[in-house]
Order: C-alpha cells, then sequence, then structure tokens
C-alpha cells in the first residue's frame, strides 16, 4: 500500500514517461497537475487509455525474466477496468483465451480488470495461469497430473469443486476472488482451450502416449504496476518457448518428470549418468514438443530464433537509448544454454517500473 505521496510521485514519473515515449503527447505539465489533483482528492488516479496501453506494454518491457520482449510495442491490451465482480472476470477471461488463440496463431493480449482503489481491494485470480492441469496426490512422486498444481487443486475441492477424471491432463476450472467477494471456481468451456497432443517425429511414433500440453501460457497471478496504480488481476500471454514445456514442464523431476520414460522408450542406458540419456531424452522431448506444434499450426518458439531476437531487442532498445535489464538465470534457456547467444554476455537486473510483479505468498 502505497501512501498519498508515494502514489504522487510515481504517477508524475509515469506521466513523464509516457509523454517523452508518445509522440504528439505534448508537455506533460497540465496531465501531472490534474493527476495530483485527484490523487489528493480520491487518494488514486484513472489512467486514461491510451496511458493504460503504453502502461502494459512497457511493463512487459521491464519484464527482467522474459526472453520474449522483442515484440513489447504490439501487446494487445484488453481494457476491462469497469469489471470488478468474479462472474464477469472469469467470463471475460475465457473470451481473452478466444481472441489470444485465434486458432493457433497466438497474439500476445493483457485483459486488465480493475484497480486497487483506497476503499476496496482489487480482485484477485488465484490460479497461476489460466489454463492448468490437476494435481492429485500428497507428494510430487505419487501425484498424477501436474504436481506444481496440487495446492490449487487442494484448494478447488475445499471450494466445493468435486470434477476432475482424474487424468494426467484434466483442465483445472479457474478460481477468481471478485472485489470484496470470497473465491469462487469456474470451468473453463473446453472450446476455449487449445490443446495440442505430443508427439516425436522420428520412427517410433509416440502417439499412444496420451501427452499433450495447452496452446497459450497466460499468467494470471501478477499484478500490474503502473504509476502507482495496482491492478491486481491482470492476466497476460504469449506464445510458449518449447523448452518452457519440452525442458521444464514435461522433464523436471518434480514435475511430469518423463526423462526416465522417455529414455527407456528411447532404449538408452539409464544405469549410468554417463551415457547422458537425460541430455539425449531432453533433446528427444522438445523436438517431439516443437514438431507437434507445428503440425497442429499453433505458435511456438525454438530458443536458437528467440535467443537471436532477444539479442535484436536489446540492440534495438541500446538505440533507442534505453538500459534493458535482464535476470541472466531466467534467460538462458535450460538445455543447451551455451549453443545460443543470450548466454555468452552478461545483463543489469536493475528493475524498472511500470512491472509485473508477484504477488505476496504467491509462487515466486
Ligand atoms: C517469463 C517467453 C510474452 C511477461 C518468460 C519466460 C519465457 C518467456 C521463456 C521464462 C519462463 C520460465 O522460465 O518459467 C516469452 C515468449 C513470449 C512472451 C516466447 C512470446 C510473445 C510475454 C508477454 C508478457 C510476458 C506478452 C507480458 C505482457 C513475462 C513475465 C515473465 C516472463 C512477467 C516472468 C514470469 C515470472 O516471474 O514467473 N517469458 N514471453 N511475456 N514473461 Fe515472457
Ligand atoms: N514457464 C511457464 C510460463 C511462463 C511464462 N512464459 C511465457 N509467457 N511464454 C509455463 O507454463 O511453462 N508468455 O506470456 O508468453
Amino acid at each position: 500500500r502505497l501512501t498519498t505521496a508515494q502514489t504522487a510521485d510515481a504517477a508524475e514519473e509515469f506521466i513523464r514517461l509516457f509523454h517523452r515515449e508518445t509522440p504528439g503527447a505534448g508537455d506533460p505539465g497540465h496531465r501531472i497537475a490534474a493527476v495530483r489533483a485527484e490523487i489528493e482528492e480520491t487518494g488514486t488516479y484513472r489512467h486514461t487509455p491510451e496511458e493504460l496501453v503504453h502502461g502494459a506494454r512497457v511493463a512487459w518491457r521491464n519484464s527482467n525474466r522474459c526472453i520474449g520482449r522483442l515484440y513489447w510495442n504490439s501487446l494487445r491490451v484488453r481494457d476491462r477496468r469497469e469489471i470488478t465482480g468474479a462472474d464477469e472476470i472469469a467470463a471475460e477471461c475465457v473470451e481473452h483465451l478466444r481472441e489470444a488463440t485465434n486458432g493457433g496463431r497466438i497474439r500476445p493480449t493483457i485483459t486488465v480488470f480493475a484497480q486497487e482503489t483506497p476503499d476496496r481491494p482489487g480482485p484477485l485470480i488465484w490460479s497461476e495461469q489460466l489454463i492448468r492441469y490437476a494435481g492429485y496426490g500428497d507428494h510430487p512422486s505419487v501425484t498424477v497430473g501436474d504436481p506444481r498444481n496440487r495446492e490449487l487443486t487442494e484448494a478447488l475441492r475445499a471450494l466445493g469443486w468435486s470434477g476432475g477424471a482424474g487424468t494426467p491432463f484434466d483442465l483445472l476450472p479457474l478460481v477468481v476472488q471478485g472485489c470484496d467477494d470470497k473465491p469462487r471456481w469456474f470451468d473453463l468451456p473446453a472450446d476455449a482451450v487449445l490443446e495440442v497432443p505430443i508427439e516425436h517425429p522420428g520412427e517410433d511414433p509416440w502417439a499412444d502416449w496420451g501427452l499433450r500440453w495447452h496452446a497459450v501460457p497466460a499468467i494470471s497471478n501478477m499484478c500490474l504496476e503502473i504509476g502507482g496504480v495496482h491492478y491486481s488481476a491482470a492476466p497476460f500471454n504469449g506464445w510458449y518457448m518449447g523448452t518452457e514445456i519440452g525442458a521444464r514442464n514435461l522433464g523436471d523431476a518434480d514435475r511430469y518428470n518423463l526423462l526416465p520414460l522417455v529414455a527407456r522408450r528411447l532404449g538408452l542406458d539409464t544405469g549410468s549418468d554417463r551415457s547422458l540419456w537425460k541430455d539425449r531424452a531432453l533433446v528427444e522431448l522438445n523436438r517431439a514438443v516443437l514438431h507437434s506444434f507445428d503440425r497442429a499450426g499453433v505458435t511456438i518458439a525454438d530458443h536458437h530464433s528467440e535467443s537471436r531476437r532477444f539479442l535484436t531487442h536489446l540492440a534495438r532498445e541500446e538505440r533507442k537509448g534505453r538500459d534493458v535489464g535482464a535476470d541472466w538465470s531466467w534467460i538462458v534457456p535450460p538445455i543447451s544454454g551455451s549453443a545460443t547467444p543470450v548466454f555468452h554476455r552478461t545483463y543489469e537486473d536493475r528493475q524498472a517500473t511500470p512491472a509485473f510483479v508477484h504477488h505476496e505468498g504467491a509462487a515466486d
């Protein structure tokens, strides 16, 4: 919670940035005076639609952990700031998914719901992403489904959700808490969630695996902060980089843990680390992910081209006279790091605003 003075200072800094970066916006003096007066009277202020669009785009530009920032200036912004209630938020999240999925030609999109004000909290989406798979079981090694979502699955049960067929890829309902309301859950209509069956391009078709992943990564539990205003519910999406699925979601030992299974299918010697069976399984799993998304006509980046794009982004921003913050440990892909150009340099990890910030208590 910011004091009135802190809000006013953060607001002025953002209005100056908006006017500096927006051709034709003119001198910020009048707008700053108006915003200061509004904060004096109400404790907060409302962004113009243009300020909101630019603020959301710059928050993406300032996401130090994101390798995908080259296209920050074309983020589609859905302004839904009038919406405070859980039903409407859930319905708009479904519409967000439809528009962002776009039949597979994924469009980077954000939907911004009501801001926090001095007299009421903003709404919250409890789900980490709009699309999540259930995780059943009390320990990662015995879990059916995605161990990362065991707590969310538990929370849903406590809220009275009794669905879930018990498969490894059961779609979880969305958990939404409206302003000054209790959390409630909402099933996602199946036709709003595009999924891709994962198959290997090689001789041994892995068709009977039942492996799949969803097309759109849409983070829904981060707070969008612009010029001292907190948008506590502002789900956003881009497209996947293949390694997020092939290396981490399907490969991590505390996620789907598929490397031993893949290695056995490939006939590798899993008895010795030095056979590099894990490394070989990782590569094949990642080939399968890229191949399957391509075949399904769903946008996905590979880590080599996304790394090159990120360097293009750095050069372009430098020409504009702007510093780019970045967190090496998140930017470098989880496989073949040193084969990508982002590995071979360092970055400043200074956090600028506007920004996406994790809510207190949320996972990382
Ligand atoms: C993180 C890629 C679009 C904001 C990441 C990560 C990757 C990535 C690989 C690291 C994730 C991880 O290791 O778990 C991409 C690609 C995009 C894209 C390929 C395609 C367009 C976006 C958009 C936004 C965004 C549209 C916001 C408007 C972020 C943020 C994080 C992140 C805030 C850090 C999340 C966290 O702290 O957990 N991105 N991204 N990205 N990205 Fe992007
Ligand atoms: N690793 C997570 C998603 C994190 C964000 N990645 C993106 N974001 N590509 C996962 O589900 O695997 N995005 O907005 O495109």
